[in-house]
Parts: C-alpha cells; structure tokens; sequence
C-alpha cells in the first residue's frame, strides 16, 4: 500500500485557501486533511460546513475529514461526505461509534476510529469490522504547532500489528521529515501534514512534498 500524504487545510494560509489548495493538488496532495472543531470536544473551533461545500464545488478533490466534535452520530448530515471521502470521528465523543460508522460507510466513504494520544488501543477491539482504520494522534486535538507525544509511535506499532492488513493507519501531529519516518517504520500508511512539513516555510509544496514522498 502507498502511503498516503495529507496536507491539513487548517496550516495554510487561511485568507488564501483557494490558492492554496490549488497549490496543494498541483504539487501532488491526494486528498485534503479537514480539521472539524466545535469548541467543545477541543478548545478549538473551526472549519465551517459550508467552506467544505464551496471546496467540493470547486476542487475535485476526495476529503479526509476529522471530526473533533461531540456526538458526530447526529451531525454527520451537516457534510457532503461521498465515495472516496474518509471520515474519522473519534471515539471520546460518543457512545455510538459503530452507528456513525454505519452512516458514513453508507455514503461510499470510510469510516476511521480516532483516538486521543490518552485512549488505548484497545477501544477499538469490539467493533473493528466497523471501521476501515484508525487515526492515531500522536499530539492533543485542538492545535497544530504542538510537541510529538512519542508514546504515540508505540501505538501506531501495535496498530499495524493487531489490526487487520487492510486497515487506514493514519498519523496525525507533528508529522516532520524526520517523525515520519518513525511513523511510517511503525506502520502508518497516511500521514497528516501540517506545519511541522508541509507548511513549515522552508520549502514550497512541491519540494516538501517531494520529500516527504521519498521518506
Ligand atoms: C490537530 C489537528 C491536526 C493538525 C496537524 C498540524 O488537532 O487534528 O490535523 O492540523 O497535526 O500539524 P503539525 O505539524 O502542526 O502538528
Ligand atoms: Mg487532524
């Protein structure tokens, strides 16, 4: 399986994000990272349903949203989610994981279980035919900027081990050149990339991109 490169929308430049997301695909992204915050779940809030929408009418582009807000089971119908989409909502924020799911594996995208750097690997034990992945973060939700929990490395280990081959893993938090190696050499297959990479400055998109493809 390639590994897939995921720029995160909420590290470019917000005031430009058109031009930047054209930036984005003609340096070779495959799919875009959408942080969804609510202000509750992570004390963060962002990025609005219709912005999302006015993306899909523009760019054709697959999204891989995350959603960061409590009980995602009742407000997945707020996004255009479609075939080649991925959508992973975490497991803190509801009682329902495998019902969310359900709905989101009936739109045609897959479904991603998302655990807090704090939750075990475990919680994914009992409904693993439910989700076609994980997404390991290996910062707390809220920020980018933040500092690797590397703890988080071991998870994605045992990840790759226990779960099934075909399984999305995905990295998210302080991807940089040099994390994602130990990320990828652990197992992840998707990585998320924000301003420790791809939007750290010191390149343009495609020379990071460029990069990062050859680690
Ligand atoms: C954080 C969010 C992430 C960040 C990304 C930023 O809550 O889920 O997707 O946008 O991690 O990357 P970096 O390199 O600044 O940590
Ligand atoms: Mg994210």
């Amino acid at each position: 399986m390639s590994i897939l490169i995921l720029p995160s929308l909420m590290c470019a430049d917000q005031l430009h994000l058109y031009d930047e997301i054209q930036k984005l695909l003609d340096a070779g992204a495959d799919m875009l990272h959408i942080d969804v915050m609510d202000g509750q779940f992570v004390p963060n809030i962002q990025i609005g349903t219709e912005t999302v929408k006015a993306i899909k009418k523009e760019f054709n582009v697959p999204l891989d949203y995350h959603l960061m807000i409590e009980r995602p089971e009742i407000k997945l119908g707020y996004f255009p989610i479609e075939k080649g989409d991925i959508v992973s909502i975490h497991y803190e924020t509801t009682d329902h994981p495998a019902r969310a799911a359900e709905y989101i594996r009936g739109k045609g995208a897959k479904a991603l279980l998302a655990l807090n750097p704090a939750t075990p690997l475990s919680v994914t034990e009992n409904v693993t035919e439910c989700f076609d992945g994980v997404l390991i973060m290996t910062v707390n939700p809220g920020y980018s900027g933040q500092k690797l929990i590397t703890g988080c490395i071991e998870k994605i280990r045992r990840a790759k081990q226990t779960l099934p081959e075909e399984y999305i893993i995905e990295a998210d938090g302080n991807v940089s050149f040099d994390s994602a190696k130990d990320m990828i050499s652990a197992g992840a297959n998707a990585l998320i990339c924000g301003s420790s990479s791809l939007f750290s400055g010191k390149y343009d998109y495609k020379t990071s991109m460029k990069k990062l493809k050859n680690v």
